[in-house]
């Protein structure tokens, strides 16, 4: 081990991941966690104070009253950084919704080779909202319509993206008086492009307010579009049985890990690994079959509609190839490192690029076309399975979890009410009675600069305990999947005993997997319609709810948190502070990281801080959770007063074996 590196044990909280970075270390090849021991981030850069936006630059602050050769101050310079890449998050889920849009019209006119519209009911609620006619029309002429507004949003040029009509009332009014709605996806992000360029924007304050629009172009905007698309296409997510961690590679199986993003792709390759044709070529390559896994968000999005198992999140994906049992890496968008390629050539395994978008110079391409996806996905899979003959010595770590994924806040919905009376009033009543004290959504990233998967689930597991209901998504919500943290019966005894009463009764885990990072736009459609089922305020400001991101890093993040602030949210981030400042916090540098908690909460009711240390983060979102719960005149949160009811027939589950026990709360019986 080189001098100075951090142990595997504080690298990762993950055996799985520490016994694959003992084996880098054995073969002498480097990964994320040893490049983030090895380099040492730029501190100026780091806290928001270098400014490379002209050619007179990069020009680095680092005294108080200093300025850029512009006279660009701190505060301009910081606000700039951040609207930059709020921008760079927005265009990335929105431009992954885009294409969403395009495959939904393509599917509408029949020219989508293998895709279906398979949740009709999700598509004429959807299309309803915005006034589409769906009465006496078929699916595809809906899908038509649909299609044709959503591509419209991107360019729009002048008035609101359609989707903001889906918040409270209340909330459309206070944006419209600020002046924040987005008049179209692309317009805001070539204007947050545009603000920045030397010359323009030039007062803080006002360009946050950019960094705000922007952000809702993102949320109530491509995020939006993205996962309504996806869940009419792929249908909307049910609970299902899954697994995580490496241990779901299989020896004796051609294992294709699908990593990146976009649902189109990987939805596809789960229906060609089930094609005759795919399981004859593989058994006559001497293997039993083809092994479907994801990374990332496809990992999330495959969990979530078939209980495809995830082999990690973002830090694992290195990890994977590491095995030396995977025949193909197939790639799309976002948070795929650039590492793998190199890796890969120290195994048999083939990364696969397929997006238009990216390319990685040594990987084989194979470009996806929606228009014949299903022969694609076959191309891609044979060559894998080509590759099987090439595999040397593998690897894997025989460590994997079960959970159950899929809580769509339709589902969440039905779970409540049952097809007669779904809805959220039985959360809401048990937010209100205190056996609830308030909901968490735990969501975003790993990071290498901090010990895998230990913020998200040391803040979920404390969370949990003080009778908090956890929603999560995201490489978060894989983190918490790897811990066992997605299955009731195996962690109820550790939460609260309120919580544990509620999970019970309803037959839920405490942490709802909620699916992808485009789906936290799911989490607002819950915090709206909680809002209007009554009884926690007239706005999601109101409610008892905390936004964290506790191992933050991409550009997606940032967006994320910065439309859940619009819209009314708490939001807390781990890790390092993009705006931080000068490290002695001298008050000019000061206005961005004021202004963006302070500022915003009184303008939106929803703030962003940024805090390294886990139990602060805790204290906070408590702190904030009694606020709420105060200002709406409910009970203090006293954990003696529940967690008696129904406790003889969860005595009598108990004694059941965990199958039984499994299939007797959930419905779902074990593979
Ligand atoms: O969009 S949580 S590391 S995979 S950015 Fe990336 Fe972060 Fe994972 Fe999904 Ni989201």
């Amino acid at each position: 081990m080189a001098k100075g590196k951090r142990t595997y044990e504080e690298q990762s909280s993950d055996p799985a991941a520490q016994q694959m970075l003992i084996r880098a270390d054995e073969l002498g090849i480097s990964t994320a966690f040893s490049r983030a021991d090895d380099m040492v981030p730029c501190n100026i850069g780091g806290s928001g104070m270098c400014c490379k936006m002209c050619g007179m630059g990069p020009c680095r602050l680092t005294k108080d009253g200093q300025t850029g050769i512009c006279g660009a101050t701190i505060d301009t310079i910081q606000a700039r950084n951040l609207v930059r890449a709020i921008a760079a998050g927005s265009a990335a889920h929105s431009d992954h919704g885009r294409d969403m849009a395009f495959t939904l019209k393509a599917v509408a006119n029949g020219e989508a080779e293998g895709y279906l519209i398979r949740d009709v009911a999700k598509l004429r609620t959807v299309a309803a909202h915005y006034g589409i006619p769906i009465e006496k029309r078929s699916p595809q002429e809906i899908a038509n319509d649909l299609a044709d507004l959503y591509i419209g949003q991107f360019g729009q040029q002048r008035g609101e993206i359609v989707p903001v009509k889906r918040a409270t009332k209340k909330r459309q009014e206070l944006w419209r008086s600020l002046g924040v709605i987005p008049r179209g996806v692309d317009r805001e992000v070539v204007e947050a492009l545009h603000r920045t360029h030397i010359g323009d924007d030039q007062d803080a304050e006002h360009i946050l307010s950019h960094a705000i629009r922007t952000a809702m172009a993102d949320g109530w905007g491509g995020s939006m579009i993205a996962t309504d698309i996806s869940d009419i296409l792929f249908g909307t997510p049910a609970p299902v049985l899954g697994q995580a961690n490496l241990g779901v590679l299989k020896d004796d199986y051609v294992n294709v890990v699908v990593h990146g993003h976009e649902p189109t792709l990987s939805q596809m390759i789960v229906a060609a690994t089930q094609d005759p044709e795919i399981i004859e070529y593989a058994q006559k390559a001497g293997a039993k079959g083809v092994n479907l896994s994801g990374i990332c968000c496809t990992a999330n999005e495959m969990l979530i509609r078939q209980g495809i198992p995830a082999a990690g999140n973002f830090l694992h994906q290195e990890l994977a190839i590491l095995t030396g049992a995977v025949e193909a890496m197939v790639v799309d968008v976002q948070c795929i490192m650039q590492a793998l390629v190199e890796l890969s050539k120290n195994f048999h395994t083939q990364v696969i690029t397929t997006s238009p978008k990216v390319r990685i110079k040594g990987a084989v391409h194979i470009e996806f076309d929606e228009h014949k996806a299903l022969t694609i996905a076959k191309q891609i899979l044979k060559t894998a399975i080509d590759n099987y003959k090439n595999r040397g010595k593998t690897h894997i770590p025989q460590i994997k979890e079960d959970l159950v994924p899929g809580f769509s806040h339709e589902y969440i919905n039905y779970m409540l009410g049952g097809s007669y009376r779904a809805s959220f009033r039985p959360l809401n009543d048990a937010i209100m009675a205190g056996r609830i004290r308030g909901v968490a959504a735990i969501v975003g990233c790993n990071n290498p600069r901090s010990k895998q998967d230990y913020l998200h689930t040391y803040v979920t597991q404390e969370l949990l305990k003080q009778d908090v209901l956890i929603v999560e998504t995201g490489c978060g919500a894989i983190a918490a999947a790897k811990l066992g943290l997605l299955l009731g019966e195996a962690g109820l005894d550790k939460v609260g005993p309120g919580l544990k009463e509620v999970c019970e009764t309803v037959g839920i885990p405490p942490v709802l997997h909620m699916g992808s990072c485009v789906d936290n736009t799911r989490i607002l459609t819950v915090l709206t319609q909680m809002a209007e089922e009554g009884g926690l305020g007239d706005d999601v400001d109101q409610i008892p709810a905390v936004g964290l991101a506790p191992e933050w890093m991409s550009e997606k993040a940032l967006a994320i948190a910065t439309y859940c602030v619009a819209t009314g949210a708490y939001v807390i981030f781990g890790g390092a502070s993009p705006v931080s400042g000068m490290p002695d916090r001298v008050s000019d540098s000061d206005l961005v990281l004021n202004y963006i908690s302070e500022g915003w909460e009184k303008q939106f009711g929803g703030k962003l801080e940024f805090v390294a240390d886990p139990d602060e983060m805790i204290r906070r979102t408590l702190e904030h959770i009694d606020k709420k719960r105060a200002a709406l005149g409910l009970p203090e949160w006293n954990p003696q007063r529940f967690g008696r009811s129904g406790d003889a027939r969860m005595l009598e589950l108990e004694e059941l074996p965990m199958d039984m026990r499994r299939e007797a709360l959930y419905g779902v019986a074990a593979d």
